[in-house]
């Protein structure tokens, strides 16, 4: 089952809108999962959920055969259509009762999470994202929340779901980042801007593969 997955997983890659154009999104994704990204989101701000049906199904078919998690933001609904692997919902995006019950018993549930307090209310949730560390243009408006809190989460909650560290990680602080605490993570703009995104992905999970044998 693939759910199964997410406990071996440390690299969280992200295909965001923001950086790839849609006639770039299949060969990202073989880059970012030949790079050794373990699951793999659609993160589409601003489509409406039939064109993110419309542009997910040949990297959903690309991840179902990779045997990587395809896993869509926001959206219930393209979730469902495109019949992912899991969905990816915010703080303001409903409860996890809600999720649950609109997509079902098998399908992986992610949160993301800005402080402790919202970490540990989500563990019901299969996995979170716990950030943004640092401030990004990802997600532009949040301020950073720093790295003082990761250890204290990943000790609290780290054993029973996996903690995504997540927010202006990049290969050039991810050393920084994991000596305060973080097992995995998510990179979204260091990936999908680097000239060979594969590499660029191997060069990330090797430092995970390092710090997580320690
Ligand atoms: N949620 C919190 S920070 C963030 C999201 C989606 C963006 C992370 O992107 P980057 O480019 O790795 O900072
Ligand atoms: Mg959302």
């Amino acid at each position: 089952m693939i759910r199964s997955h997410l406990a071996e997983a440390t690299l969280y890659g992200i295909l965001d809108l923001g950086y790839v154009d849609r006639g770039r999104l299949f060969e990202v994704a073989k880059a970012l999962i030949a790079g050794g990204a373990d699951l793999l989101q659609l993160r589409a701000k601003g489509y409406q959920p039939s064109e993110i049906i419309e542009m997910g199904g040949e990297v959903r078919d690309y991840c179902r055969a990779s045997g990587i998690p395809f896993i869509v933001n926001d959206f219930a609904e393209a979730a469902l259509e495109l019949d992912a692997d899991g969905l990816h919902l915010g703080q303001d995006d409903g409860s996890y009762e809600e999720a649950r019950e609109r997509v079902g018993d098998h399908m992986i549930l992610g949160r993301s999470t800005h402080s402790p307090e919202q970490a540990l209310a989500a563990t019901n949730f299969d996995y979170i994202g716990f950030g943004p560390l640092f401030p990004t243009p990802t997600k532009k408006g949040r301020p950073g929340i720093g790295l003082q809190d990761l250890a204290a989460v990943q000790a609290s909650i780290g054993s029973q779901l996996p903690v995504f560290s997540i927010g202006g990680v990049k290969r050039t602080n991810l050393s920084e980042v994991l000596a305060a605490g973080a097992r995995r993570t998510v990179i979204v703009s260091d990936l999908l801007t680097a000239s060979n995104i594969r590499l660029a992905t191997q060069e990330a999970k090797e430092m995970l593969r390092v710090a997580n044998e320690q």
